[in-house]
């Protein structure tokens, strides 16, 4: 059973002006479909081709050799678990418990947002900024190229893509209003209050 790329959880153009048609044609349809293309040359006829994906990036993190496996196999969950982390009309402060847990960590939403843009934009070259429930507490992190928080020590909330190709048609060198954009217009904090409620 071949990887497969996950339908997006809305239409290409369903995030404008924010996050347009273009980007995402892109973004979703050449690079996000090449890493599943990748992975799946790369695990043909071997013993992690019918494996999960969740289980094929345990079995070859911090393997030197299998490298370029853990970088595509890495690369297709992180876009995944991106593209479920915005939707049409999204954005804004989060209420309930996700809003009151952002307050309690961080001061509030726009001290949050500000944190989260700083982690963002010190990533240097590509990567990632995450949300994640770090020990019981939310914690904003940062990685580098494919990496992600390691369950079950950290887990994964939210995320941010800031490798170029997810903002430069749009933002171009402006990573931090490229972030500042994604908590005004974007975020699916629905999203972030099930991954909360199933890290417990
Ligand atoms: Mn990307």
């Amino acid at each position: 059973m071949a990887f497969e790329l996950p339908p997006l959880p809305y239409a290409e153009d369903a995030l404008e002006p924010a996050y347009s048609a273009r980007t995402i044609s892109f973004h979703y349809g050449k690079h996000h479909r090449t890493y599943v293309d990748t992975l799946n040359k790369l695990t043909a006829g071997t013993e992690l081709e019918n494996k999960t994906l969740e289980e094929v990036i345990g079995a070859v993190a911090g393997d030197a050799a299998k490298m370029p496996v853990f970088n595509n196999a890495a690369q297709v969950w992180n876009h995944t678990f991106f593209w479920n982390g915005m939707k049409p009309g999204g954005g804004g402060a989060p209420t309930g418990e996700v809003g009151e847990r952002i307050a309690a960590a961080f001061g509030s939403h726009e001290q949050f947002v500000e944190a989260f843009k700083a982690a963002a934009v010190g990533r240097f070259g590509s990567g990632w900024a995450w949300l994640v429930l770090s020990g019981g507490q939310l914690e904003i992190v940062s990685t580098p190229n494919a990496e992600m928080p390691v369950p079950p020590a950290k887990k994964a909330l939210l995320t941010v893509d800031v490798w170029e190709h997810a903002y430069y048609l749009d933002y171009q060198n402006r990573r931090p209003d490229w972030v500042q954009t994604f908590f005004d217009k974007l975020v699916n904090w629905e999203f972030v209050a099930a991954n909360l409620a199933a890290a417990r």
